[in-house]
């Protein structure tokens, strides 16, 4: 453990000297050095893990802004197209573990730290996670930035520079509590601020009509976007790109001096206050009419920021250009509907600031941006209310009446058959009790291609929710299935298993190329390679029980099958499946003979995740689940067979150490339900074995690891909508044992709360999540026969071992390499462009 005041003296006999090149540990102490004493952040005396952390990160930044700055140079010369992943989620999670490892200079950090007295996998555990996402959708922008850059594409994110990210969960006698979690409360190292690089952004007004009949958007209030950018290196190569991430600000004028003189201080600074709500959190609950509006007003800021931002590059990388190269210029990925903006916003800025008439703006707009979908769930499909944005976008809205009525004609002349799909396809509904602008409409009728996130869900896309557009534009819709990024997800998470693949592999390549990884499938049955794979294992899970002990106090055994499943909670995702499959292994074992007992798999459950704050169902699994756990973990007779434990506050970091630890994990959501999932991915590519349904990206896993080592069961997509059918016809029997498991909870043998109203959700038969409509019923058998599957292998060592490789042999399909490079190629059609 570092001491302060001996690291302090350790650091006055290093020389400071500023060389962010430096590659000798002696000259990189110096450089971190130079940052406590020339770049301080705290009083002079202490060298504790924070401030050791904060110089290490300056020095590290110092070293990436090199390659950076090269970079940005080389785009401009180069002037290629280039990629705006647009989102209003980026997971990134830390940064300080994954720049060292891309830059390759892990090594010599290390040692350079240990010449100051500190150890660099502590002084890495200082760095709070930017948490500017709530789960899949925001981790997926942030592991395609690491490719990009590995690809050495020319791309960039924008997204909004949230002060509160997601918040930090805090487990209570009454389950999930919501605590404010502030990145930037000291400051974060990586983050430069643009001074020079600010937009207005305009709210609320109203349209001018000029006397050429051109119109104009005016009045109303105008926030500046100020850019803050995050430096993305790529692994292993010059090339470091660009995470712009905008800050709202009010402009010096907005502050009303006079007001201020006059005493009335808080109105003096209205304005003030008003810009800086925009990014102050992440999601703002949208339950009320003021939480809707400041929603729309930050996904409008992100849109318009960074389209100003384009369109000035455009015309400063080469002056004199025509329109018409725009979009061969300029591709604009939009990360599902919540940056939707960016369409009615790029024909605003073409026709009245730009001067292009409505045909020449729209080929340009539709020939830059793409659509990425996320998900088909009906509640999470973005609707606006057309009352709110004629308020507060009143030119948007012309322009998106004018998209409506345009592509309405269009229908109507080209396709008569189509009459009767029109208004499921339109963009405006305007059913007169709440008439709503269609965000996914909008998108699909305007975007050159729209993709889904995993075969399956692309085929649902097609089939149900936007079959009719298909048969209009056969070929818009693709499917990109979601990888995620192997340096990240493996070779800096699991350094153990990374090092036993690259003995085996007698390559590092794979890193870069996970393809490469089907190397290890003709070893799977190797005794030496088992051994190295099994004793990494064992450490990772050691590593994790050190974990749980330290932040719940519960003992778990490495020797016991360590399972897991994490991510938000979400009645499809059905954590309630997994919880009441753990309750009845609970009975049971209460109901066995000591002798019997001992035949057992001993199994540790963790179950992890946030539960969005207002939704009651999620909030009450996360409660169930802490409750039996507390019962089973201090219950003498079953313990050591059984441990049940509910792992807090769920974030990036914490998935770093929970997945090389893990054995076996749970994808187990209502067939159709889950777009892809990408943990499931991380789990595989980990050696770690999955039981799941077949949902998702669960349908490739299993494809390309073989149907063999996977463990299937439930209810197929195509069988939900009849099961449920039935289910409210009366016809569902429920098997006994789901009958038990829910009985035991009802009888009040984890606590006097009251899971009624939860547990009902499962019963009855009507409506949406009530009658079982994520059918926990009719899996729940097909899920304890799974079960019992595991439970099998897991004893069957040589087999369990085998699976387990030949899961991370079959990985290497989910590198987001390969999604991006197919983005790149099919949807952007952008190229390398390489820093020299
Ligand atoms: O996107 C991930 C997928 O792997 C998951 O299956 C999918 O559930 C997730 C509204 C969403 N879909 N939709 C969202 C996020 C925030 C929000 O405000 C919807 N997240 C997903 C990556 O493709």
């Amino acid at each position: 453990k570092a001491n302060g005041k001996n690291e302090a003296a350790k650091l006055a006999k290093i020389p400071a000297a500023a060389n962010p090149l430096a590659n000798e540990p002696s000259a990189i102490a110096s450089n971190i050095s130079y940052h406590v004493q020339y770049s301080p952040h705290f009083s002079p005396t202490k060298f504790e893990p924070e401030q050791a952390f904060f110089a290490t990160a300056e020095s590290v930044r110092d070293r990436l802004i090199q390659q950076w700055n090269e970079t940005y140079h080389h785009f401009n010369k180069v002037d290629p197209k280039q990629t705006y992943y647009l989102s209003m989620e980026f997971l990134q999670g830390r940064t300080l573990t994954n720049a060292i490892g891309s830059l390759d200079i892990q090594n010599a950090y290390a040692d350079a730290l240990n010449n100051l007295g500190h150890v660099l996998e502590e002084i890495a555990e200082q760095e709070k996670d930017a948490a500017l996402g709530n789960g899949g959708l925001g981790r997926l922008a942030s592991c395609f930035l690491d490719s990009m850059a590995t690809l050495n594409l020319p791309a960039w994110g924008y997204g909004l520079r949230y002060r509160y990210g997601l918040f930090k969960q805090k487990i209570t006698k009454q389950g999930q509590e919501e605590v404010a979690e502030d990145w930037l409360e000291k400051f974060s190292p990586w983050e430069v601020v643009r001074h020079d690089v600010v937009f207005p952004v305009r709210f609320f007004g109203s349209v001018m009509v000029n006397p050429n009949g051109t119109r104009k958007w005016v009045g109303g209030e105008v926030v500046q976007a100020v850019a803050y950018d995050i430096p993305i290196p790529g692994y292993k190569t010059k090339n470091t790109i660009s995470l712009r991430l905008w800050d709202a600000k009010a402009s010096a004028e907005d502050f009303n001096l006079f007001q201020f003189n006059d005493g009335q201080y808080e109105s003096a600074a209205q304005l003030h206050s008003r810009a800086q709500q925009i990014c102050t959190v992440l999601y703002p609950g949208d339950s009320t009419e003021e939480g809707k509006l400041l929603r729309l007003k930050q996904q409008f800021f992100l849109c318009s920021a960074s389209l100003q931002d384009m369109i000035l590059r455009f015309k400063e990388r080469k002056s004199g250009r025509q329109w018409s190269e725009f979009p061969s210029k300029v591709a604009v990925q939009l990360n599902d509907t919540h940056p939707t903006l960016a369409i009615p916003e790029l024909m605003r800025l073409l026709m009245d600031e730009e001067g292009l008439g409505w045909d020449e703006a729209w080929d340009i707009t539709t020939r830059t941006v793409a659509y990425t979908n996320h998900t088909v769930l009906p509640e999470a499909l973005e609707k606006w209310s057309q009352a709110v944005m004629w308020k507060l976008l009143p030119r948007h809205m012309e322009i998106i009446e004018e998209i409506d009525k345009r592509f309405i004609a269009m229908v109507r002349s080209t396709r008569s058959d189509l009459e009767s799909k029109i208004p499921s396809m339109c963009i405006l509904d305007n059913n007169p009790k709440k008439p709503v602008v269609r965000m996914a409409n909008l998108c699909v009728v305007s975007a050159h291609t729209v993709n889904g996130v995993a075969q399956l869900h692309s085929d649902i896309l097609k089939a149900d929710l936007f079959a009719d557009y298909v048969s209009l534009w056969p070929n818009k819709l693709q499917n990109k299935t979601n990888g995620i990024t192997p340096r990240r997800w493996l070779r800096f998470c699991n350094p153990e298993l990374s090092k036993i693949i690259t003995k085996w592999l007698k390559t590092d390549q794979w890193v870069t190329n996970l393809d490469l990884l089907v190397g290890l499938r003709q070893f799977a049955d190797n005794t030496e390679l088992q051994a190295e794979w099994e004793s990494a294992k064992m450490a990772s899970k050691k590593h994790l029980a050190d974990y749980i002990w330290r932040v719940t106090g519960v003992t778990i055994d490495p020797n016991s099958l360590f399972d897991i499943q994490v991510k938000r909670i979400h009645e499809y995702k059905r954590q309630l499946l997994n919880i009441l499959g753990a309750i009845y292994r609970y009975k049971k074992l209460k109901e066995m003979s000591p002798q019997e007992r001992k035949k057992t798999t001993p199994r540790t459950i963790m179950i992890g995740g946030k539960a969005f704050a207002t939704y009651t169902n999620a909030k009450r699994i996360v409660k169930l689940v802490n409750d039996v756990g507390e019962v089973v973990n201090t219950d003498p007779e079953v313990n050591s067979y059984l441990k049940v434990v509910f792992v807090p506050n769920y974030n990036v970091s914490v998935a770093e150490l929970l997945i090389p630890g893990s054995e076996l994990s749970q994808h187990i959501s209502t067939a159709g339900m889950e777009a892809s999932g990408t943990s499931n991915m991380k789990f595989s590519l980990n050696g770690c074995l999955i039981i799941g349904t077949l949902d998702g990206a669960n349908v490739e896993i299993r494809q390309e690891i073989g149907e063999e080592n996977f463990f299937l069961f439930g209810a197929v997509a195509e069988q939900v909508p009849k099961l449920r059918k039935e289910r409210e016809d009366g016809l569902f029997k429920p098997d006994p044992r789901f009958e038990e498991a829910k009985q035991f909870i009802r009888s009040g043998a984890f606590g006097s709360y009251d899971y009624n109203p939860l547990l009902d959700s499962l019963e009855g038969n009507t409506g949406y999540g009530r009658g079982d409509y994520f059918l926990v019923g009719y899996d729940f058998p097909s899920y304890l026969e799974a079960q019992d599957r595991v439970d099998q292998a897991y004893k069957d060592r040589k087999k369990w071992l085998k699976m387990s490789i030949l899961s991370t042999a079959g990985s290497g399909k989910f590198s987001s390499d390969r999604t991006i490079a197919q983005y790149a190629k099919e949807i952007w059609n952008i190229t390398e462009c390489r820093t020299a």
